[in-house]
């Protein structure tokens, strides 16, 4: 997608935020406890290089992604230390997963089976690293029973061509203050370990979530993402144990500013009248950027004032009203803080009726990311 450089809309991303965070959870970590920072989806939309780069100056050592082309672009960026695909490849890049040094989740026995006559057609190749992923309660992808689980690690071992690099398992419900049902989780999980004669380099579980509210399960390497970027994986639920700095604000400026009279229309479908003499100002993004409709009624800041937004969002604008004339050109916060006022993502989320998480991966590539 082309990018929109010559427009001021902009994602500005406080990268030493991103240090930081990382920093603060690492000092909480037992000695022997890495921290894998998750950079899949583009980094949460705060650009996976830069996150990767802000997290290795906070203390972390490894990374995750989703897929292999995420795990690809780190490599290609120079990102060294292991990378953990923590979604399924196919099992015909095993090349591409060998040549880059990248660690794969396995989740069935038939793809293992088919890895072990791939690698064996592969000549003087460095070893398939592997994580085995057992599935406690998240129901998405792993081996379910202890039975299971144990037969791939037997062929892993097996293999002159694999490592057994890892066993891991995902919790859903780690951000939440009933406990019972992570509980149930841990032990199952805790009973597959206790099932094997022994154990790889990495055991992992935890996800922000867990490594803020259940810090006593924190393996040798936790998986932490969204608390990196500076927000709360509960939401309103629970409070985090120590500050987290959100990274990421959006701002933008008013493009076009006019006075209307009464009884006036704005935007599509004339959604919004002016019932007296208003202010409207112009800002140069809209759904196309990840503005999205249902932000309608919602506010931005302008000289440290909300300023409601009227009418529907357009494709590449929408339209604001001002308590006062504006010059074109003066700054808007969509996100972040102006003046003594903060627009947050989780007020976005609420607004939406979503999660931050997805506010944050729902910003378009047309959007210029800045990197203070
Ligand atoms: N580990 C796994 C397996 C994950 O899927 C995720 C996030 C993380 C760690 C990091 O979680 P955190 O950002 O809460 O720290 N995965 C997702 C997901 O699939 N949908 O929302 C978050």
């Amino acid at each position: 997608m082309t990018v929109g450089w010559h427009r001021p809309t902009k994602l500005i991303i406080d990268t030493q935020a991103i240090t930081e965070n990382v920093l603060n959870e690492v000092k909480r970590l037992p000695e022997e406890t890495e921290l894998f920072a998750v950079v899949k989806a583009n980094g949460y939309g705060h650009g996976a290089v830069p996150t990767a780069k802000a997290a290795i100056k906070g203390g972390a050592t490894g990374f995750c992604v989703a897929l292999l082309d995420e795990a690809i672009e780190l490599r290609e960026a120079g990102i060294k230390g292991p990378i953990l695909i923590l979604g399924v490849v196919d099992v015909s890049y095993i090349d591409l997963l060998v040549k880059y040094d990248l660690s794969v989740t396995v989740t069935s026995q038939e793809w293992l089976e088919q890895a072990v006559n791939q690698l064996e057609q592969l000549e003087n190749v460095q070893p398939l690293k592997i994580h085995i992923k057992v599935d406690t309660g998240m129901g998405r992808i792993g081996f379910k029973t202890v039975h299971e689980t144990k037969k791939a690690v037997e062929l892993v071992q097996l293999s002159e061509q694999m490592i057994w690099e890892g066993i891991f398992t995902h919790f859903s419900t780690a951000d939440k203050k009933d406990q019972a049902y992570f509980n149930k989780q841990n032990q199952r999980f805790q009973n597959v370990l206790t099932e094997l004669a022994e154990l790889p380099r990495y055991v992992h579980v935890s996800n922000s979530a867990t490594a803020l509210w259940h810090p006593e399960n924190a393996g040798n390497m936790i998986r932490f993402g969204i608390a990196m970027y500076g927000l709360n994986p509960s939401g309103h639920e629970l409070e985090a144990s120590y500050p987290l700095k959100p990274a990421l604000s959006l701002v933008s400026e008013l493009i076009h500013v006019k006075e209307l009279s009464a009884n006036e229309g704005i935007g599509y479908g004339k959604t919004y009248t002016t019932s007296k003499n208003e202010w409207i100002g112009t800002i140069p993004i809209g759904y196309a950027d990840g503005w999205l409709r249902h932000l309608q009624g919602f506010s931005v800041l302008v000289d440290g004032k909300e300023c409601e937004i009227v009418g529907r969002i357009c494709m590449d604008q929408c339209m604001i009203r001002l308590p006062e004339q504006k010059t074109a050109g003066t700054k808007v916060t969509l996100i972040g803080k102006n003046g003594d006022k903060e627009i947050t993502m989780q007020d976005v989320a609420d607004k939406l009726d979503t999660i931050h998480y997805e506010v944050a991966c729902t910003f378009s590539e047309r959007i210029p990311r800045e990197y203070r």
